[in-house]
């Protein structure tokens, strides 16, 4: 194999105190993020949602392999289909997947088997994790760090639709192989998330959580 040609690659080299201010800005915007259960149906500018897969789509990968698959349903009869097959896995779920000590984790969350937000957000968004690639003569090539690759585009994904003003909810109802059949996806495309996007709801709420204290999550060694 031959090795890519490279090309320059330089950044704006900025001033310590405009560093500083650059991440603290981001760092504020991000921290505005709450995952949201009650969604407004008011539909989001397309230009929103392909601005933040683009941004998505930048993100890094194993052997720049580009690992994923978004499907943006926007479709409410395709919705109504996703929800009412979400429900039907959550509710054998709650009833008897999850083990006594998962079940006391989610209550105070006070979630349950119903998934009204897959209806009321105008936006769905489904990753897909393609754990091998498949090229269009059907010849497979194996992907590499497949998990982190997706989850970093995923994590690429919230924070722009969230600086862009929408709120958002990561839901992995389990199993998700319904995806597949519903959005017609082939099967080495592995449902990783439902990334639900749209306005709040007029008087959401959400819990009143805390992210732990810096120094319990952070080592500097210096
Ligand atoms: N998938 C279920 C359960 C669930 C699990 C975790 I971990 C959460 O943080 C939230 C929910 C559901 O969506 O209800």
């Amino acid at each position: 194999m031959t090795r890519y040609p490279t090309i320059p690659f330089a950044l704006e080299r900025l001033p310590r105190t405009a560093m500083i201010e650059r991440a603290r800005e981001f760092r504020d915007v991000i921290l505005r993020r709450r995952t949201v259960r009650d969604f407004d149906p008011d539909p989001v500018p397309d230009a929103v949602i392909e601005a933040a897969l683009s941004a998505a789509l930048s993100a890094p990968s194993g052997a720049n392999r580009q690992p994923w698959h978004f499907v943006v349903v926007k479709d409410p009869a395709v919705r109504a289909e996703i929800r009412a097959a979400a429900e039907a896995e959550e509710r054998e779920f709650y009833a008897r997947r999850a083990s006594p000590e998962w079940l006391a984790a989610l209550a105070p969350l006070g979630t349950d088997e119903n998934k009204p937000f897959l209806t009321d957000a105008p936006c769905l968004i489904v990753v897909f994790l393609e754990k091998f690639s498949v090229a269009a003569d059907g010849r497979k090539s194996k992907n590499y760090y497949t998990s982190e690759s997706v989850g970093i585009a995923t994590g690429f994904l919230l924070a722009a639709l969230n600086a862009a003003g929408l709120a958002t909810l990561t839901h992995t109802p389990s199993p998700m192989a319904f995806l597949n059949r519903i959005l017609n996806r082939p099967r080495h495309e592995k449902p990783y998330l439902i990334l639900v996007a749209g306005r709040p709801a007029p008087g959401a709420r959400v819990p009143d959580i805390a992210k732990r204290p810096f120094e319990e999550s952070v080592t500097i060694v210096d």
